[in-house]
């Protein structure tokens, strides 16, 4: 930690800590950005935020960086002022936004002079109540983190406790963290780019609910990415969750350094072990949390409880279910509680959502699989898919993810900027499927690619939008596609009676 103050920073472990006098520079003016701009200009920071977007086309910043400057931070807006450090200034601290890479050049500057990078996270963890904190359950993985900690969330309010999600679900960790009327406990998601910038963090249990290659641009590669997604299981208290059917993660808590008496808990979508949760018949069962478990489960929940209102049961979706039963159960919530948390967990928008039958063909908008791992989950929950896909593979592999689909698929449509590497992955492993190029990237697209999907389909089949591929090339998120996508279907529904 060089010549910068290092020891002072060693002392910032509360909210109640002297944060005053600080100089800190906050990269990216995003969600996190702001929120951590907003927390240490209270303190009596000082606070410059900076961030590469313009203003006069993104409004969502020019509001932002108005209120920022209203509370007296010094905000620089434009790419000019993200290529280094602030011209005559050099902070104590910099936070920074999940999306920045290490590589960034005014990051890189900061490693090069030593000056401390933390993200959002860290800097949350460490404006905790100084006393009697709320604990953290942590989550993160490739796939499947949202649902896991809003299922979580959801088991521990039924539980009776004052709990909410939060971290990259969508409201920043250090929200939570500073609410007004404290939280009991918080279930936070957390990104292989938000574990990469915290080093600090403690939590009362974790889990990392699987691993396959992702981001692997912004970690420079996949080995830097699994040691990102590791630092989960670091120091955390009662129990690390791991993924029975994915040995790696069982791995990652192997290699973690933890406190003295935490115990790890697998979960699987087989017959539980000792020190497991699992299946047993059609019922999630407990073998890791009752007092006699060497003898026997406990019931927490039926299969039906985890498959709500959805069209199947896909088995990723258990997966999440069994990993969130794990780490309530590691919080002393009881049985009936997860069963109830369960029934109440309403699955989020473009998550395997169904949108109906139309033209005798079923569609399904999972937009949310925004890479290949997620993707393959999703091809595999049905029978009989026509699969549209393509967008930013980010530097993804799609062989494997063809070659496993390619008995289900009875045809591909394909969008976006990578879609060529996804053809020559079709031609390799699944030449006989009929391939339809949508070359086009207007914003109505997607009647097209209905369109051309419906032609595909026969009776009984599901069109499936698992892109396998970041939406950006052609829509603001992926919740935007799988809108596109929704919207194209109800058109079509319209014009040929459904
Ligand atoms: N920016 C620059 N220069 C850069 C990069 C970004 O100036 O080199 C600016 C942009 O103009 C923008 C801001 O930085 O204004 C964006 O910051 P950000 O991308 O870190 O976004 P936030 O709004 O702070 O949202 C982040 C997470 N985003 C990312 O990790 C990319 C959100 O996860 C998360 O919900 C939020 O913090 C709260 O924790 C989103 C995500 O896509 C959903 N996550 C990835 C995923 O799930 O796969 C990891």
């Amino acid at each position: 930690m060089s010549a910068h103050p290092g020891g002072r920073l060693d002392g910032l472990t509360n909210a109640g800590a002297d944060w005053s006098g600080l100089r800190v520079l906050v990269t990216g003016l995003g969600v996190s950005g702001f929120a951590a701009a907003d927390a240490l200009q209270e303190r009596g920071a000082h606070v410059i935020a900076v961030d590469g977007g313009d203003p006069d086309t993104n409004t969502t910043l020019a509001e932002r960086a108005r209120i920022l400057d209203i509370l007296g931070v010094d905000v620089r807006l434009g790419a000019d002022h993200t290529t280094g450090m602030p011209a005559g200034w050099v902070p104590d601290l910099v936070v920074t936004s999940p999306g920045w890479r290490p590589d960034q050049p005014l990051l890189a500057q900061a490693a090069r002079d030593g000056i401390p990078v933390w993200g959002e996270v860290e800097l949350a963890w460490r404006m905790r109540a100084a006393v009697g904190p709320a604990p953290w359950i942590t989550v993160t993985g490739t796939n499947g983190k949202t649902t896991t900690v809003a299922m979580l969330a959801e088991m521990l309010r039924a539980g009776g406790l004052r709990a909410t999600a939060a971290g990259n679900i969508g409201t920043p960790i250090l929200e939570a963290v500073l609410h007004p009327e404290p939280y009991d406990v918080i279930a936070v998601e957390l990104s292989s780019f938000q574990l990469h910038w915290s080093d600090s963090l403690a939590p009362y249990a974790s889990c990392c609910l699987n691993l396959a290659p992702d981001h692997v641009d912004w970690h420079g590669s996949y080995e830097e990415y699994v040691r990102a997604k590791g630092k989960v299981y670091a120091n955390t208290k009662v129990a690390c969750v791991y993924n029975v059917q994915d040995p790696a993660t069982e791995q990652l808590v192997m290699d973690a350094e933890v406190q003295e008496g935490c115990r790890a808990i697998g979960f699987t979508l087989g017959t539980p072990g000792l020190s497991m949760v699992g299946v047993v018949d059609d019922v999630l069962a407990d073998r890791a949390f009752v007092q006699e478990r060497r003898t026997s489960a406990a019931e927490l929940a039926t299969l039906a409880d985890v498959q709500g209102a959805a069209p199947t049961l896909a088995p990723h979706q258990l997966a999440n279910a069994l990993a969130a039963a794990a780490l309530a159960r590691s919080y002393g919530i009881p049985p009936a509680a997860v069963r109830n948390g369960l029934r109440a967990f309403a699955p989020e928008p473009h998550r395997i959502a169904d949108l109906g039958v139309v033209g005798g063909v079923r569609w399904v908008d999972d937009s949310k699989a925004t890479n290949p791992h997620a993707a393959a989950a999703s091809l595999g929950a049905f029978e009989h898919v026509v699969w549209v896909a393509g967008g930013l593979l980010k530097g993804a592999d799609v062989d494997e993810l063809v070659r496993d689909a390619a008995g289900r698929l009875r045809g591909v449509v394909l969008i976006g900027q990578d879609r060529a590497q996804l053809a020559d992955a079709l031609a390799r492993h699944a030449p006989d499927v009929p391939v339809v190029d949508v070359p086009t990237t207007d914003t109505g697209v997607m009647d097209l690619v209905v369109a051309r999907a419906a032609d595909l389909a026969q009776p009984g089949d599901v069109v499936l939008l698992a892109p396998a591929a970041a939406s950006m090339d052609m829509f603001p998120n992926y919740g935007a596609r799988g809108d596109a996508f929704a919207a194209a279907v109800a058109r079509r529904a319209d014009t040929t009676g459904g």
